[in-house]
């Protein structure tokens, strides 16, 4: 049975195509530097966005119209996953994400949404068998439910971290089951909204506790992947903790976790947090800590999660610069955490959204891979910091000076000259290279 009847798989038709089912700039088979588009881009269809959201907002009921919602139940669950690997299989994606309560109702116990669970994913793992489209991770929904209206491995209720363990024992059996690339963990409700009730050092050894628990349930089972930490400062909870990926940093650093974990980073969450998504990506970069990235765009004049497609060529292209410059995504992955305008509320909408991304992306790739190939802006960086290549500056990164020599060269400097930053220049030369390079 077809969800997407009117839409045929999706081909690279080039720039001069004006047909809307059609990638203009995204050539999966392309090869950039040795590895294709496909294999640097490494796209992912987000499960919630595309299958289960329906266009809510805090002012009004879903508009979406997707002709699997006439089921319900179960039935439901399963009619989405074959409207899903249609539309994986019609966008050509390798890779997609889901929740737990993404692809399965939940019973009225526990027992009852693992049974649920049990049944959709070993229909996922029959599609898998003959589709290209493979899991990127799989996480644990552990804030839709009032359960988790304090918190989940942060709740001040025992009860509630032991049921969180439980769910998130079960999903990584899942995702052992269903060869996920990577396990991600999102903390939405992980923070807290006053001090006046909070005990926040027992909260956060908990969180590190839940974490460790994670970790050596994996090992157990041998599932070998990376844990993924995906920070955002605020939303649904006033102050989460991981508020950005310094901050998950130096948590992960106090409690020994480095070894297992890297950071999903998200662009909106980066914008959130008062960073741009590129410092994100830098952060974790340098620090060897990049491991997948959530695919969106906020809206400056909105100032929450509105998870817009990116279409945004010159953000795109800066974070690809990063992921490059980091020797790619290894086993992570571009996941398109990205919905629909609530007024783009046809079943096509979602083909033209994911279209809109991936040429978007693909732009990024070009752009920032040409940037790179000419040093466009590493022979300026580089310049800029050429007084560490020589003299005093040697000493100081090889550790061979001291504040006793450094005074006695300061004193006897007669002049300090800077060099302008260009930053208007630099700037004007990414406009070049974003009109030049296609
Ligand atoms: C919400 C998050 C969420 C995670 C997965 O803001 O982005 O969608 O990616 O739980
Ligand atoms: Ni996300
Ligand atoms: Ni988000």
């Amino acid at each position: 049975m077809a969800y997407f009847e009117n839409v045929n798989k999706i081909q690279f038709e080039g720039a001069s195509s004006t047909n809307p089912f059609a990638f203009k700039y995204y050539n999966p088979e392309e090869v950039i530097n040795g590895k294709t588009m496909e294999e640097l881009l490494r796209f992912s269809v987000a499960y919630w966005h595309t299958f289960n959201a329906d266009g809510t907002d805090p002012f009004g009921v879903g508009t979406a119209q997707r002709s699997w919602d006439r089921f319900s139940g179960l039935d439901l669950a399963k009619a989405r996953v074959e409207a899903a690997f249609e539309l994986f299989e019609k966008l050509n994606v390798p890779f997609f994400a889901f929740h737990d309560v993404d692809i399965a109702p939940e019973g009225s116990t526990l027992a009852e949404s693992n049974e649920n669970q049990d049944v959709i994913v070993s229909m996922i793992k029959d599609y898998m068998k003959t589709s290209k489209t493979k899991l990127l991770w799989n996480t644990a929904n552990m804030f839709s439910n009032p359960r988790y209206v304090h918190g989940a491995a942060t709740s001040p209720n025992a009860d509630v971290f032991a049921y969180s363990a439980a769910k998130v024992k079960k999903a990584l059996e899942v995702a052992k089951e269903l060869g996920a690339e990577n396990y991600v963990f999102w903390g939405g409700r992980e923070g807290y909204e006053t001090l006046l009730n909070t005990d926040m050092k027992l909260e956060q050894d908990n969180l590190a506790r839940f974490f460790h628990m994670a970790v050596d349930y994996a090992k157990e089972i041998g599932l070998n992947v990376p844990f993924l930490i995906e920070p955002k400062p605020k939303e649904p909870t006033k102050h989460q903790y991981d508020f950005d990926v310094a901050t998950g940093l130096a948590f992960l650093q106090k409690y020994n976790l480095t070894d297992y974990f890297k950071f999903n980073i998200e662009a909106n969450h980066a914008t959130l947090a008062g960073h741009t998504f590129e410092h994100e990506l830098r952060t974790a970069r340098i620090n060897g800590m990049l491991g997948s990235v959530d695919a969106n765009q906020g809206d400056t004049l909105l100032g929450w999660d509105t998870d817009e497609f990116p279409t945004d060529l010159y953000s795109n292209t800066l974070a690809m610069y990063e992921i490059l410059k980091n020797g790619g995504l290894g086993k992570g992955g571009l996941n398109f955490d990205s919905k629909v305008r609530r007024g783009s509320f046809e079943a096509e909408d979602l083909f033209h959204a994911h279209i809109a991304g991936m040429d978007a992306f693909a732009i990024g790739l070009k752009v920032a891979n040409k940037l790179i190939e000419d040093k466009a802006l590493d022979s300026f960086v580089e310049e800029r910091y050429s007084s560490y290549t020589n003299g005093i500056g040697l000493d100081i990164v090889e550790g061979k000076t001291n504040f006793h020599e450094l005074e006695k060269y300061a004193l006897q400097l007669t002049e300090i000259k800077n060099t302008s930053g260009r930053t208007e220049r630099l700037k004007a030369t990414i406009n070049q290279y974003l009109l030049q390079t296609l």
